[in-house]
């Protein structure tokens, strides 16, 4: 424990809670030192030289000495490979059984003694020692594995391999992902955990790991990008090293990346490809994107202790009475009766239907704080407790019910990787529902139990069903709030099956964006923080997550008026547009930071509005395509070094630009442009790229800029609730066009994609549908210059 820790841990002592944490804390030892067999000595070993191969469709196996190996590659160009007979099955994190192998490959000698299998999109070759290469078409390494080393406890019975595998790609090659790192979006050199954690307060660009840990990497190179994934949950490191060119006596040093893991199968996942591709394909291995309810892509509202209904009636009426707008209120666990999760405390929110219908009657949906742990004395843990053959909850090594201190006190934790219970919870929304609730927020869900020293989660030896497998939490940990999301999401689908859920959750891991998002959690208030938000956003989009968001203001603090608007103009091109605080923290109406900041947040809610068709769209493209709604500047142009490196500014869709103010004080700021034209949008003025641009950013406004040729929905300046087109116009002698998806109802129905082209026609500029159509009532700019 360091120095801080040492210090909450003895204050911890002198409160009931503290007290409580203490003995549960004390109690998770114990568990583990009876539940956890000690692995003893250990032996080492690697796959030793090749022996043999068979063919097998899409690839082979490999025999090696001491191991063998799996090759497949599929139709779609995936690759997968495991050792020591891992398959791509059992996985949390694939949406279905994998694609099916590739006919057309087949596993034939390569040079020196080694194996291939060459696909149309991707090589594989396999060393005589087992280091594995994968090539794109043109023959380039993307990335070379080394042979794995794994360590095996000498006697048997105690435990699993543990294993490493080191890795290079090229030198100039960058990282990005692991889930949402706080330090991204370019992971530097250093060592990420992959074990999913509450940092325990308020967070910032240097605190590691978080919430939402997953191993997968995106690579970004000269040669080529691939997205690299270990389908293991087991605990983890994954430690980077950037390459250099030109580096030592002008030889260039490959990027290195080595993952340890303490257990668990040996298996990965490889897609090439370009940025757009190779988030189709991890889109189509793991599943496309829930798509949220249309009144989720609008401005919301959340706070740790509104304390009441009519302090939630007040702040809503603020709103209203000042003309902004306003698309959801959250409620905070102090709405629970005593902390208890699926309760209301009659006394601050009586009638909370009535308050629910109301707010719903101003267009203000309610959403729901859901916390996995549920308080011994609750009579959800009574029903809890006939679920399946031994209760719903996670036990130890003897069976006894593991207990940890959370919010509502002593607690147990739904097991969440065991069928039975996910339908059983699932089913508990039913209550929210009645209440009036349109959506839900999972908290606490890495799981989270209070403990002054050691891990604050459930012990390591605590058991999980892991869908008929059987498994302790090492292997639970990482996909708990994976079960719980899907628990919650199978659930309300069976109970409102017209209408698509809104979740969005703290914790989870690879897949999770099949049931919902992700929020940035307890994101620091300060200049850091808002960068750090931004760096979750982007970095959970490249592993599959499209749909998440910061506290706009971040968590705990009391944010400038400057900070305030700068931290609102981001937020509101971001997916989860949600002001959030602690209970301890200042207020985030927007008039609590004084009239200007006011005026200055009144534009910025009006901007997200008229463009909600344009985020609803997106939602529908990321579920179809993988595409992110926020992307990285070199997503188009992975090969342009300089937008790889450019961490400060994001492309929302395909269509805008956006360059917020991440600095105290700036007015203007510098802007990187990929190629082509853009306009700003608040001037008119076009710029080409690429290169690098200055811009104003007075307080009012962040630089946003649109793409030539692009078309995006916005709401009808008509004033109806309709949706117009917005065209820019492309350059004098391009075209332009884009896609556009509207929502075809709340619920699951079909929405047909609708495709554009934008040309000039004489000094016009025309944009035509598929049929060739002239679409009329389009707002066309940028025609002028
Ligand atoms: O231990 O529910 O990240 O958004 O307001 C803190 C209270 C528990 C942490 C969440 C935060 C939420 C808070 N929760």
């Amino acid at each position: 424990m360091d120095g801080r820790d040492l210090v909450r841990a003895v204050r911890d002592l002198g409160t009931e809670r503290g007290r409580r944490a203490w003995r549960s804390a004390w109690r998770h030892r114990r568990a583990d030192a009876v539940g956890l067999v000690q692995r003893g000595a250990e032996r080492a070993r690697v796959p030793g030289l090749l022996t043999g191969t068979e063919p097998r469709p899409g690839g082979g196996v490999l025999r090696f000495a001491r191991s063998e190996l799996l090759v497949r590659v599929t139709a779609g160009g995936a690759v997968f490979w495991g050792w020591d007979g891992a398959l791509p099955e059992p996985s949390y994190a694939l949406a279905g059984s994998g694609p099916e192998p590739d006919p057309r490959a087949v596993l034939e000698p390569d040079t020196g003694g080694g194996w291939r299998v060459v696909s149309e999109r991707v090589t594989v070759a396999v060393s005589r020692h087992g280091a594995v290469e994968v090539r794109s078409p043109g023959g380039t390494v993307l990335r070379r594995e080394f042979p794995p080393r794994w360590w095996e406890p000498v006697e048997a019975g105690r435990g699993g391999a543990r294993w490493a595998q080191r890795s290079e790609v090229a030198a100039d090659a960058r990282f990005f992902g692991l889930g949402g790192r706080s330090a991204g979006p370019r992971l530097r050199d250093g060592t990420y955990r992959l074990w999913n954690t509450d940092p325990n307060g308020a967070f910032g660009p240097g605190d590691d790991p978080l919430y939402v840990t997953m191993p997968v990497q995106l690579v970004v190179a000269d040669a080529g990008t691939h997205l690299v994934f270990h389908d293991n949950p087991w605990d983890g490191r994954v430690v980077l090293r950037e390459g250099e060119e030109g580096a030592g006596s002008g030889a260039d040093r490959p990027g290195a990346s080595e993952l340890r893991m303490e257990g668990g199968p040996l298996r990965c996942w490889v897609l090439v490809g370009t940025p757009a591709r190779v988030l189709q394909g991890w889109s189509g291995l793991t599943g496309g994107a829930a798509v949220p309810p249309e009144w989720a892509l609008g401005y919301q509202h959340a706070r740790w202790g509104f304390g009441s209904g009519a302090e939630v009636r007040r702040v809503v009426a603020g709103y209203a009475r000042r003309g902004l707008a306003l698309s959801a209120v959250h409620l905070d666990i102090d709405h629970y009766d005593g902390h208890r999760v699926f309760t209301v405390d009659r006394e601050r929110f009586a009638d909370l239907p009535g308050l629910a219908a109301e707010l719903r009657g101003g267009g203000v949906r309610l959403v729901s704080i859901v916390d996995p742990a549920v308080k011994a004395d609750h009579a959800v843990h009574a029903s809890g407790l006939a679920v399946g053959a031994g209760g719903a909850f996670v036990r130890d090594a003897r069976g006894a019910e593991v207990r940890g201190e959370v919010w509502p006190g002593e607690c147990a934790y739904p097991d969440f990787t065991d069928p039975a219970v996910r339908e059983w919870w699932g089913g508990l929304y039913e209550e929210r529902l009645a209440r009036g609730f349109a959506g839900f927020w999972h908290d606490m869900n890495e799981p989270v139990s209070f403990a002054p020293f050691g891990d604050r989660t459930l012990p390591r030896s605590a058991r999980h069903a892991m869908d008929g497998a059987g498994g302790d939490h090492r292997s639970g940990h990482n996909v708990y709030a994976l079960g719980m999301a899907r628990a919650a999401w199978e659930g309300l689908v069976r109970l409102r099956p017209d209408e698509r859920p809104f979740l969005f959750s703290r914790s989870g891991w690879a897949g999770m964006q099949r049931y919902g998002g992700s929020w940035s959690g307890d994101v620091e208030s300060s200049w850091e923080g808002l960068r750090a938000s931004l760096a979750l956003v982007l970095g959970l989009g490249l592993c599959g997550v499209p749909y998440s968001g910061p506290d706009v203001g971040g968590f705990g603090g009391s944010p400038s008026p400057e900070l305030y608007v700068r931290w609102l103009q981001l937020g509101s091109y971001l997916p989860l547009f949600r002001t959030h605080s602690a209970i301890w923290a200042g207020r985030r109406e927007p008039w609590e930071f004084g009239a200007e900041a006011e005026e200055q947040a009144r534009a910025v809610l009006a901007e997200r509005e008229r463009l909600r068709p344009y985020f609803l769209s997106l939602a529908h493209l990321a579920r179809r395509t993988g595409a992110p709604y926020v992307r990285p500047l070199w997503w188009g142009a992975p090969e342009d070094r300089a937008l790889r490196d450019c961490e400060d500014a994001f492309l929302l869709g395909d269509a805008l630009l956006v360059a917020p103010v991440l600095e105290c004080g700036a007015d203007r700021r510098a802007v990187r442009l990929p190629r082509g034209r853009w306009y700003d949008t608040a001037t008119g003025a076009a710029h080409e790229g690429p290169g690098q641009i200055l811009l104003d950013a007075p307080r009012g406004r962040i630089p946003v800029l649109a793409r030539a040729g692009s078309v995006l929905p916005v709401r009808s300046p008509e004033g109806d609730g309709g949706v117009a087109l917005e065209v820019w116009a492309p350059a004098r002698g391009r075209t332009g066009g884009g896609v556009v998806v509207r929502d075809a109802g709340p619920g699951f129905e079909a929405a047909e994609p609708e495709r554009y082209t934008v040309r000039w026609a004489g000094d016009e500029v025309l944009v035509e549908d598929e049929a060739g159509g002239r679409v009329p009532g389009v707002v066309v700019r940028g025609a002028g210059g």
